[in-house]
Protein backbone atom coordinates (compact mmCIF):
# COMPACT_ATOMS: atom_id res chain seq x y z
CA UNK A 1 0.00 0.00 0.00
CA UNK A 2 0.92 3.40 -0.32
CA UNK A 3 0.12 6.21 2.56
CA UNK A 4 -0.18 10.15 0.88
CA UNK A 5 -0.33 12.81 3.66
CA UNK A 6 -1.40 16.16 3.16
CA UNK A 7 -1.00 18.81 6.14
CA UNK A 8 -3.02 21.16 4.58
CA UNK A 9 -5.92 19.64 2.56
CA UNK A 10 -7.87 21.54 0.99
CA UNK A 11 -10.67 21.98 -1.66
CA UNK A 12 -9.56 22.49 -5.07
CA UNK A 13 -11.87 25.25 -6.30
CA UNK A 14 -12.02 25.90 -10.26
CA UNK A 15 -13.71 28.76 -11.89
CA UNK A 16 -13.74 28.95 -16.16
CA UNK A 17 -14.12 32.61 -16.92
CA UNK A 18 -14.21 33.43 -21.17
CA UNK A 19 -11.33 35.97 -20.09
CA UNK A 20 -10.04 37.10 -16.62
CA UNK A 21 -9.11 40.88 -16.03
CA UNK A 22 -7.93 41.97 -12.46
CA UNK A 23 -10.24 44.75 -11.02
CA UNK A 24 -13.17 43.43 -12.95
CA UNK A 25 -16.70 41.69 -11.96
CA UNK A 26 -17.02 38.29 -13.43
CA UNK A 27 -19.65 35.86 -14.40
CA UNK A 28 -18.38 32.20 -13.62
CA UNK A 29 -19.19 30.14 -16.68
CA UNK A 30 -18.28 26.71 -15.03
CA UNK A 31 -16.80 25.71 -11.66
CA UNK A 32 -15.52 22.81 -10.54
CA UNK A 33 -14.64 21.72 -6.67
CA UNK A 34 -12.85 18.35 -6.36
CA UNK A 35 -10.80 17.18 -2.56
CA UNK A 36 -7.16 18.75 -3.02
CA UNK A 37 -4.43 20.03 -1.27
CA UNK A 38 -0.94 18.13 -2.98
CA UNK A 39 -0.82 14.84 -1.18
CA UNK A 40 -4.48 14.18 -1.79
CA UNK A 41 -4.46 14.69 -5.45
CA UNK A 42 -1.47 12.69 -5.53
CA UNK A 43 -3.75 9.68 -3.85
CA UNK A 44 -6.54 10.42 -6.75
CA UNK A 45 -4.20 9.64 -9.21
CA UNK A 46 -2.28 7.01 -7.85
CA UNK A 47 -6.19 5.38 -7.53
CA UNK A 48 -6.64 6.24 -11.02
CA UNK A 49 -3.56 4.34 -11.70
CA UNK A 50 -5.02 1.53 -10.09
CA UNK A 51 -2.90 1.21 -7.10
CA UNK A 52 -4.23 0.74 -3.32
CA UNK A 53 -3.70 4.01 -1.34
CA UNK A 54 -4.13 5.74 1.93
CA UNK A 55 -4.83 9.28 2.40
CA UNK A 56 -3.51 10.80 5.80
CA UNK A 57 -2.93 14.33 7.23
CA UNK A 58 -5.23 16.68 8.81
CA UNK A 59 -8.92 17.92 8.04
CA UNK A 60 -11.13 20.77 9.34
CA UNK A 61 -14.83 21.32 9.80
CA UNK A 62 -17.58 20.93 6.68
CA UNK A 63 -14.44 21.96 4.26
CA UNK A 64 -12.92 18.60 5.74
CA UNK A 65 -16.02 16.20 5.71
CA UNK A 66 -16.36 17.70 1.94
CA UNK A 67 -12.95 16.02 1.19
CA UNK A 68 -12.70 13.38 3.24
CA UNK A 69 -16.41 11.90 1.75
CA UNK A 70 -14.99 13.16 -1.78
CA UNK A 71 -11.78 10.73 -1.80
CA UNK A 72 -13.39 7.90 -0.20
CA UNK A 73 -15.76 8.73 -3.06
CA UNK A 74 -12.89 7.88 -5.41
CA UNK A 75 -12.29 4.45 -3.74
CA UNK A 76 -9.14 5.88 -1.45
CA UNK A 77 -8.98 4.90 2.66
CA UNK A 78 -8.91 7.58 4.38
CA UNK A 79 -7.18 8.38 8.05
CA UNK A 80 -6.96 12.05 8.89
CA UNK A 81 -7.11 13.57 12.32
CA UNK A 82 -9.45 16.52 12.72
CA UNK A 83 -8.04 19.88 13.98
CA UNK A 84 -10.21 22.64 14.73
CA UNK A 85 -11.26 25.52 12.57
CA UNK A 86 -12.12 25.07 8.29
CA UNK A 87 -10.15 23.35 5.41
CA UNK A 88 -8.79 26.05 3.40
CA UNK A 89 -9.95 26.55 -0.27
CA UNK A 90 -7.52 26.59 -3.07
CA UNK A 91 -9.32 28.55 -6.02
CA UNK A 92 -7.96 28.48 -9.52
CA UNK A 93 -9.12 31.07 -12.10
CA UNK A 94 -8.79 29.34 -15.52
CA UNK A 95 -9.02 32.35 -18.51
CA UNK A 96 -10.44 30.42 -21.40
CA UNK A 97 -9.08 32.47 -23.65
CA UNK A 98 -5.53 32.00 -22.98
CA UNK A 99 -5.52 28.99 -20.76
CA UNK A 100 -3.92 30.89 -18.10
CA UNK A 101 -4.14 29.76 -14.67
CA UNK A 102 -4.47 32.45 -11.61
CA UNK A 103 -4.09 30.66 -8.01
CA UNK A 104 -5.54 31.85 -5.01
CA UNK A 105 -4.61 29.27 -2.01
CA UNK A 106 -5.43 30.10 1.75
CA UNK A 107 -3.79 29.66 4.95
CA UNK A 108 -5.50 26.54 6.33
CA UNK A 109 -6.38 25.57 10.29
CA UNK A 110 -3.60 25.43 12.47
CA UNK A 111 -3.15 22.36 14.26
CA UNK A 112 -1.77 22.00 17.98
CA UNK A 113 0.46 19.61 19.95
CA UNK A 114 -2.45 16.70 20.87
CA UNK A 115 -3.27 16.53 17.11
CA UNK A 116 0.50 16.45 15.59
CA UNK A 117 0.54 13.61 18.06
CA UNK A 118 -2.10 12.32 17.24
CA UNK A 119 -0.98 12.57 13.66
CA UNK A 120 2.67 10.88 14.16
CA UNK A 121 0.53 7.79 15.86
CA UNK A 122 -1.38 7.30 13.14
CA UNK A 123 1.27 7.88 10.69
CA UNK A 124 2.98 4.96 12.42
CA UNK A 125 0.47 2.25 12.52
CA UNK A 126 0.30 3.39 8.48
CA UNK A 127 3.27 3.05 7.79
CA UNK A 128 3.54 -0.48 8.99
CA UNK A 129 1.71 -1.63 6.09
CA UNK A 130 3.31 0.82 3.45
CA UNK A 131 6.02 0.54 1.18
CA UNK A 132 5.49 4.12 0.32
CA UNK A 133 4.68 7.48 2.18
CA UNK A 134 4.03 10.25 0.26
CA UNK A 135 4.76 13.42 1.86
CA UNK A 136 3.69 16.57 0.10
CA UNK A 137 2.30 20.25 -0.48
CA UNK A 138 2.53 23.49 2.05
CA UNK A 139 3.22 22.94 5.54
CA UNK A 140 0.05 24.26 8.19
CA UNK A 141 0.39 27.59 9.41
CA UNK A 142 2.59 28.47 12.12
CA UNK A 143 4.12 24.53 12.15
CA UNK A 144 8.28 24.35 12.31
CA UNK A 145 10.32 24.20 8.89
CA UNK A 146 11.51 20.98 10.28
CA UNK A 147 8.21 18.61 10.16
CA UNK A 148 8.34 16.71 7.67
CA UNK A 149 12.20 16.34 8.91
CA UNK A 150 10.19 14.94 12.00
CA UNK A 151 8.13 13.04 10.09
CA UNK A 152 10.76 11.35 7.67
CA UNK A 153 12.56 10.10 10.34
CA UNK A 154 9.46 8.32 12.11
CA UNK A 155 8.71 6.76 8.61
CA UNK A 156 12.17 5.83 8.06
CA UNK A 157 12.57 4.06 11.11
CA UNK A 158 9.47 2.23 10.56
CA UNK A 159 11.03 1.16 7.28
CA UNK A 160 8.81 2.88 4.60
CA UNK A 161 10.27 4.67 1.91
CA UNK A 162 9.49 8.50 2.08
CA UNK A 163 8.84 10.54 -0.63
CA UNK A 164 8.75 14.46 -0.24
CA UNK A 165 7.16 17.18 -2.54
CA UNK A 166 7.52 20.81 -0.66
CA UNK A 167 9.41 23.92 -1.09
CA UNK A 168 10.84 26.42 0.76
CA UNK A 169 12.49 25.86 4.56
CA UNK A 170 10.09 23.13 4.90
CA UNK A 171 12.02 21.45 1.66
CA UNK A 172 15.19 22.38 2.45
CA UNK A 173 15.24 21.13 6.47
CA UNK A 174 13.05 18.36 5.20
CA UNK A 175 15.98 16.99 2.65
CA UNK A 176 18.60 17.23 5.63
CA UNK A 177 16.70 14.13 6.71
CA UNK A 178 17.44 12.08 3.67
CA UNK A 179 13.79 11.06 2.29
CA UNK A 180 14.35 8.80 -0.87
CA UNK A 181 12.68 10.57 -3.27
CA UNK A 182 12.32 14.68 -4.19
CA UNK A 183 10.77 16.68 -6.83
CA UNK A 184 11.99 20.06 -6.73
CA UNK A 185 11.19 22.18 -9.85
CA UNK A 186 14.17 24.11 -11.15
CA UNK A 187 12.71 27.37 -9.13
CA UNK A 188 12.89 25.46 -5.88
CA UNK A 189 16.26 24.01 -6.99
CA UNK A 190 17.89 27.55 -7.34
CA UNK A 191 15.99 28.30 -3.70
CA UNK A 192 17.61 25.75 -2.25
CA UNK A 193 21.03 27.19 -3.57
CA UNK A 194 20.75 30.53 -2.58
CA UNK A 195 20.30 31.83 -6.23
CA UNK A 196 17.76 33.84 -8.67
CA UNK A 197 17.70 31.18 -11.04
CA UNK A 198 19.93 28.15 -12.81
CA UNK A 199 20.76 27.07 -16.29
CA UNK A 200 20.15 23.21 -17.15
CA UNK A 201 23.72 22.32 -16.79
CA UNK A 202 23.39 23.75 -13.09
CA UNK A 203 19.73 21.79 -12.48
CA UNK A 204 22.09 18.50 -13.56
CA UNK A 205 24.96 19.56 -11.07
CA UNK A 206 22.34 20.32 -8.07
CA UNK A 207 20.64 17.39 -8.71
CA UNK A 208 23.69 15.24 -8.88
CA UNK A 209 25.13 16.68 -5.35
CA UNK A 210 21.58 16.04 -3.89
CA UNK A 211 21.50 12.44 -5.26
CA UNK A 212 25.57 11.71 -3.85
CA UNK A 213 23.81 13.21 -0.59
CA UNK A 214 21.87 10.33 0.37
CA UNK A 215 18.63 11.43 -1.68
CA UNK A 216 18.37 7.92 -4.32
CA UNK A 217 15.64 9.40 -6.40
CA UNK A 218 15.70 13.52 -7.68
CA UNK A 219 13.70 14.32 -10.36
CA UNK A 220 13.88 18.11 -11.39
CA UNK A 221 10.48 19.20 -13.57
CA UNK A 222 11.11 21.85 -15.98
CA UNK A 223 7.58 22.69 -17.11
CA UNK A 224 6.72 21.73 -20.69
CA UNK A 225 10.47 20.99 -21.22
CA UNK A 226 10.64 17.55 -19.24
CA UNK A 227 12.83 16.87 -16.46
CA UNK A 228 16.03 15.55 -15.25
CA UNK A 229 16.29 12.73 -13.46
CA UNK A 230 19.03 10.92 -11.43
CA UNK A 231 17.87 7.40 -9.68
CA UNK A 232 19.85 5.20 -7.62
CA UNK A 233 23.16 7.17 -9.32
CA UNK A 234 22.25 6.84 -13.24
CA UNK A 235 20.94 10.03 -14.71
CA UNK A 236 18.19 10.39 -17.28
CA UNK A 237 16.21 13.15 -19.72
CA UNK A 238 12.54 13.02 -19.77
CA UNK A 239 10.93 14.87 -22.85
CA UNK A 240 6.64 14.94 -22.31
CA UNK A 241 4.38 14.54 -25.20
CA UNK A 242 3.19 17.35 -26.86
CA UNK A 243 -0.08 18.03 -25.89
CA UNK A 244 -3.06 20.73 -25.64
CA UNK A 245 -2.62 21.87 -21.90
CA UNK A 246 -6.71 22.74 -20.42
CA UNK A 247 -5.29 23.10 -16.45
CA UNK A 248 -2.07 22.18 -15.17
CA UNK A 249 -2.82 22.68 -11.80
CA UNK A 250 -2.11 18.82 -10.27
CA UNK A 251 0.39 17.98 -12.98
CA UNK A 252 3.79 18.09 -10.33
CA UNK A 253 1.25 15.94 -8.09
CA UNK A 254 0.19 13.34 -10.61
CA UNK A 255 4.03 12.62 -11.63
CA UNK A 256 5.03 11.76 -7.98
CA UNK A 257 1.70 9.35 -7.95
CA UNK A 258 3.11 7.63 -11.15
CA UNK A 259 6.86 7.85 -9.81
CA UNK A 260 5.14 6.29 -6.33
CA UNK A 261 3.28 3.68 -8.17
CA UNK A 262 5.22 2.68 -10.73
CA UNK A 263 7.82 1.91 -8.03
CA UNK A 264 5.60 0.28 -5.90
CA UNK A 265 4.83 -2.52 -8.61
CA UNK A 266 8.50 -2.92 -9.10
CA UNK A 267 9.19 -1.06 -12.34
CA UNK A 268 13.01 0.20 -13.73
CA UNK A 269 13.65 3.63 -13.84
CA UNK A 270 13.35 4.42 -17.10
CA UNK A 271 9.17 3.10 -16.84
CA UNK A 272 8.43 4.72 -13.94
CA UNK A 273 9.49 7.99 -15.23
CA UNK A 274 7.33 7.06 -18.38
CA UNK A 275 4.04 6.21 -16.28
CA UNK A 276 4.78 9.43 -14.02
CA UNK A 277 5.23 11.78 -16.66
CA UNK A 278 1.58 10.36 -19.12
CA UNK A 279 0.32 10.68 -15.62
CA UNK A 280 1.19 14.73 -15.17
CA UNK A 281 0.57 15.06 -19.33
CA UNK A 282 -2.78 13.42 -19.05
CA UNK A 283 -3.72 15.92 -16.08
CA UNK A 284 -2.43 18.63 -17.99
CA UNK A 285 -5.53 16.97 -20.74
CA UNK A 286 -7.92 17.31 -17.49
CA UNK A 287 -10.19 20.17 -16.36
CA UNK A 288 -10.13 18.91 -12.94
CA UNK A 289 -6.80 18.96 -10.96
CA UNK A 290 -5.49 15.51 -9.76
CA UNK A 291 -7.25 13.72 -12.42
CA UNK A 292 -6.96 12.15 -16.00
CA UNK A 293 -8.88 9.94 -18.30
CA UNK A 294 -7.99 6.53 -18.66
CA UNK A 295 -7.77 6.57 -22.86
CA UNK A 296 -5.95 9.64 -23.04
CA UNK A 297 -3.04 8.63 -20.26
CA UNK A 298 -2.59 5.09 -22.07
CA UNK A 299 -2.32 6.61 -25.23
CA UNK A 300 0.67 9.44 -23.68
CA UNK A 301 2.20 6.59 -22.45
CA UNK A 302 4.64 5.60 -25.46
CA UNK A 303 4.71 9.37 -26.47
CA UNK A 304 7.35 9.88 -23.21
CA UNK A 305 10.80 10.13 -24.68
CA UNK A 306 13.44 8.65 -21.86
CA UNK A 307 17.10 9.06 -22.66
CA UNK A 308 20.31 8.68 -20.00
CA UNK A 309 21.79 11.87 -19.76
O1 LIG B 1 -0.30 21.09 -6.93
C1 LIG B 1 -1.52 21.76 -7.06
C2 LIG B 1 -2.16 21.90 -5.72
O2 LIG B 1 -2.22 20.61 -5.23
C3 LIG B 1 -3.53 22.51 -5.74
O3 LIG B 1 -4.41 21.52 -6.00
C4 LIG B 1 -3.67 23.18 -4.39
O4 LIG B 1 -4.38 22.43 -3.50
C5 LIG B 1 -2.24 23.50 -4.05
O5 LIG B 1 -1.41 22.66 -4.84
C6 LIG B 1 -1.78 23.46 -2.66
O6 LIG B 1 -0.39 23.65 -2.59
P1 LIG B 1 0.38 23.79 -1.23
O7 LIG B 1 1.82 23.77 -1.60
O8 LIG B 1 -0.07 25.08 -0.62
O9 LIG B 1 0.01 22.63 -0.37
Amino acid sequence: MITTVTLNAAIDKTYYVPRFVPGEVHRVAQQIAEPGGKGNNVAKVIRLLGGEVTASGFVAGNNGAFIEKGMQAQGIHTAFVAVAGESRVCLNIMDESNSQSTELLEQGPKAGHMELAELNLRLGELTQKSNIVVLSGSLLPGASAGLYAELIDTIKSVGARVFLDTSGAALNAGMEAKPHFVKPNEHELAAWLGKEGLSETECIEAARQLSESGIPQVCVTLGERGTIALIDGAGFRVTPPEIQAVNTVGCGDSFVAGMAFSEERGDAPANRLRIATAAAAANAMSERAGHFEQDVYEKLIDQVKVAPL
